[in-house]
């Protein structure tokens, strides 16, 4: 009587233990990791290695508010491939400004398994010519 309640017990933590590690929690990740979001880097490798990238995960963009050195950074989002290849901004949406990526950061949801086309939008977009400030990411459903 004793044993056969206990092994239920130990049945009923070990499925339960299963449930809690196969369960994924969002990931919240850096744009660029240390390197934060600036001009020059190569986002298309990170964005590589610290996917696939799931449904809730939020990336992070990290820049410094305008402070008078160097060229403020924004986060953008383009509609599509081609005006993601061109960095054609003609039809972009702001969602981040030049102030927001202080401090912690501009956090931003993945709340869609589509695909997210961001770019900084500065300098009539030279950062995202030039500067290479822009990728791209599929986030999984699961
Ligand atoms: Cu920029």
């Amino acid at each position: 009587m004793a044993s056969s309640s206990s092994t239920a017990i130990l049945v009923l933590v070990v499925s339960c233990m299963s449930v809690v590690c196969s369960a994924r929690h969002p990931k919240r990740i850096v744009v660029g990791g240390s390197q934060t979001w600036e001009f020059g880097m190569d986002y298309s490798d990170c964005a590589l290695k610290n996917g696939p990238f799931y449904v809730n995960d939020v990336l992070v963009f990290r820049y410094p508010a305008p402070n008078g050195f160097g060229s403020p950074h924004s986060v953008y989002l383009l509609p599509n491939l081609e005006s993601f290849s061109n960095c054609d901004f003609s039809k972009a949406r702001e969602v981040a400004n030049t102030s927001q990526g202080e401090g912690d950061g501009f956090e931003f949801v993945l709340e869609q398994s589509k695909t997210y086309y961001f770019a900084c939008g500065e300098r009539n977009g030279l950062h995202c010519v030039d500067g290479n400030m822009k990728f791209s990411v599929l986030p999984k459903a699961y």
